[in-house]
């Protein structure tokens, strides 16, 4: 029995009352066997009926129950030993899948993370093989956050993968960016600076992944490296601050006066993570870059070079001194929207705040006028300030409704005053149109697959290239995208049109017709026989394909006045996004030959890469002595990218690249 001592300062305890031989330790104890049967069977006798009964039902109740657990236990048991060796594993060692997967790096790690219920595992992700993750993510189905109830160890890993997916979606605090593990201040993040943003346009928030160490960097990606270091040393040598190197001569050319490689390659050397030359070149943004200069720059070139380079740069970097630039050349460039039609001028004067068009014509070029608004709205969005984005929407939605194109496919050229289409009747996808077809993809999916008109308007000029320029060439029926002159097909196919393999494959991933997917399959073959049917490997600006077999001809035919290779991008532009999408090495090998002929035709010794004039000519290719910017803004950048598996690696869920290859945050993300 148990009582609770009265009277005493309260202290609960049980008292057992002991029988009094038993007490006492007297009488002896005997615990022969045939003492106990005896002494048992006397008290059995000695109890009531009914106290016998009671303990005879309690006694079979017990045996019931004792068979019913043995019976679940038999079927737990079973099961158990029917598993393998592995599943057991892994419902064990749960908390120990992080020393089983153990980082290359470890991961930076954020104080207030929240784990939820295993801590371990959302400091770290299990690797992912890439290109597991197809389509847009809001698609993907995600495991209830709490349940663990793992089966198998393949289970594991992908409840563990959802859980860190699962973790990240909660997280609010904000965005800390890192240079490689070193963290720069969340004050100094991208968040939109001004109170004014616009509500529903928030930046895509950084994720933990964003802030993961980087996947190794592989062999090829060493070769970009050392190939941006070699192009880099013959810029800083000979051309520091000015526009292009001249490597030949050892010297530059000016085309604006504003540094304009440095600027196209700051997130080219953010991205190959060349932090000291990085440095460097941000000690000449800040002390050096002056836009208050009489200087005439052109719109479109300014705006996708150095407007678009010191955003991205900004993005990447956090570093409020490449907003403060990029909001700096924004509003010397807006004079150029106050033209009778708003359809903007080709040329502003950034000294002066005036703007005008070239000096034979009134007209501005198609491409040009709709192949801004990725950067100005992104302003808008960083700044607060509608006027960016307002100026060029109104482009976007004049040419929506303008008549003059062809299911579709617009016209090269625009007049600022009318604000109608000129030299109607001629449709490229090559210069002077290319990237307004590129920009209506983009734009579409920069603010969140919103604007439908953007993406009418695309999706019909698509239907437009199929229905009037797609041909195919002999004898390897590559196909192609010629050009439509006043109801003539010419098979006449800019290098410039390159881009829109790469294009469509954007847009097959962001949900659109799966046959655009196979049309940039075809097509990016087609611009890799570009490289492949040359001589030097390296593709001329313009080629023409034959329509019919002849012997001894290629697909490929050359003219001589467009036998030059600029250093252009596009190609390899499309080959990482193919590779991105497919995970088909052999966009990569293609790439490598690529990389490889630059280096054996356009490599200047002393530093730099110079563009050529005759691909037909491998002992002589005839050196241009010049530079572009898009060599280490673009082309080497996409190279880099391409031979990389880290789809984190600038994620195309999360970033836009403009026209000049710098990414730009997507506003919602897909
Ligand atoms: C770059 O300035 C841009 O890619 C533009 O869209 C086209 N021309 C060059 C590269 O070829």
């Amino acid at each position: 029995s148990g009582a609770a001592t009265a009277g005493s300062p309260r202290r609960d305890f049980i008292s057992v009352t002991l029988g009094p031989e038993e007490a006492a330790g007297v009488g002896g104890y005997n615990n022969s066997k045939a003492w106990r049967r005896r002494s048992c069977s006397r008290k059995w006798k000695q109890l009531s009926r009914l106290q016998r009964s009671v303990i005879l039902f309690l006694f079979a109740f017990l045996a019931v129950c004792g068979v019913i657990s043995y019976t679940s236990m038999g079927e737990t048991w079973k099961s158990i030993t029917n598993k393998s060796w592995d599943d057991q594993r892994t419902e064990q060692e749960i908390p120990r899948l992080k020393l089983a997967n153990p980082a290359v790096l470890p991961a930076p790690q954020k104080a207030d993370a929240n784990h939820g219920d295993y801590p371990e595992l959302s400091l770290q992700k299990p690797p992912k093989p890439p290109h597991v993750r197809r389509g847009p993510s809001n698609l993907q189905i995600k495991a209830p956050r709490r349940d663990t109830r793992l089966k198998t160890r393949h289970e594991t890993m992908r409840a563990v993968e959802e859980l860190v997916e699962a973790d990240k979606v909660e997280k609010t605090e904000k965005s800390i960016i890192s240079w490689r593990g070193a963290v720069i201040e969340p004050d100094q993040s991208t968040e939109p600076p001004s109170s004014k943003i616009m509500e529903l346009e928030k930046p895509s928030p950084v994720e933990p992944e964003d802030q993961k160490e980087p996947v190794p960097i592989n062999e090829r990606q060493l070769a970009v490296i050392e190939a941006f270091r070699h192009a880099w040393k013959g810029y800083k040598d000979f051309a520091w601050g000015h526009d292009e190197l001249k490597p030949l001569s050892k010297s530059y050319s000016e085309w604006f006066g504003l540094g304009l490689t440095l600027i196209d390659a700051l997130d080219t050397m953010w991205i190959l993570g060349l932090k000291e030359e990085f440095e460097e070149a941000r000690k000449w943004v800040a002390n050096d870059l002056v836009f208050d200069k009489n200087v005439d720059v052109n719109l479109f070139e300014s705006t996708i070079r150095i407007l678009g380079g010191l955003l991205s740069t900004y993005h990447l970097s956090g570093d409020s001194l490449f907003l403060e630039k990029a909001k700096d050349i924004g509003n010397r460039l807006m004079p150029a929207f106050k033209t009778p039609s708003k359809i903007p001028y080709s040329d502003v004067n950034i000294g002066r705040g005036t703007a005008h068009p070239p000096r034979w014509t009134s007209d501005s070029t198609v491409a040009e006028v709709t192949s801004i608004q990725l950067e100005f709205r992104e302003l808008s969005r960083l700044t607060g300030d509608e006027k960016f984005r307002k100026a060029v929407d109104e482009v976007m939605k004049h040419v929506h409704i303008l008549s003059g194109k062809n299911d579709g496919l617009v016209p090269m050229f625009i007049n600022t005053n009318s604000g109608q289409f000129t030299h109607l009747g001629v449709y490229t996808l090559g210069a002077r149109a290319d990237s307004y077809y590129e920009y209506l993809l983009k734009q579409w999916i920069q603010g969140g697959k919103k604007e439908n008109e953007l993406l009418e308007d695309y999706m019909r000029a698509i239907e437009g290239v199929k229905k009037h320029l797609l041909q195919r060439s002999e004898p390897k029926k590559l196909t192609f995208v010629g050009e439509l002159a006043h109801g003539h097909f010419s098979a006449k196919m800019d290098h410039l049109v390159c881009f829109l393999p790469g294009t469509l494959a954007l847009g097959a991933h962001n949900g659109l017709a799966a046959d655009h997917m196979k049309l940039a399959e075809t097509l990016i073959e087609t611009c890799y026989q570009m490289y492949a049917q040359v001589e030097t490997g390296l593709s001329p600006e313009i080629v023409h394909f034959n329509l019919h077999a002849q012997k001894g001809h290629k697909d490929v035919e050359i003219k001589p006045a467009d036998r030059h290779n600029l250093l252009r991008p596009e190609t390899v532009e499309s080959l990482f996004y193919m590779y991105r999408f497919t995970g088909d090495k052999k966009y990569q090998d293609w790439g490598w030959e690529i990389l490889q002929n630059f280096n054996r035709y356009t490599r200047v010794p002393t530093g730099g890469y110079t563009s050529i004039n005759n691909v037909q000519n491998p002992s002589n290719p005839e050196p241009r002595d010049k530079m572009e910017s898009f060599f280490l803004g673009e082309t080497l950048k996409y190279m880099f990218l391409l031979f990389s598996d880290d789809i984190d690696l600038i994620n195309l869920d999360k970033y836009i690249f403009n026209t000049e290859a710098h990414p730009l945050p997507i506003w919602v993300p897909a």
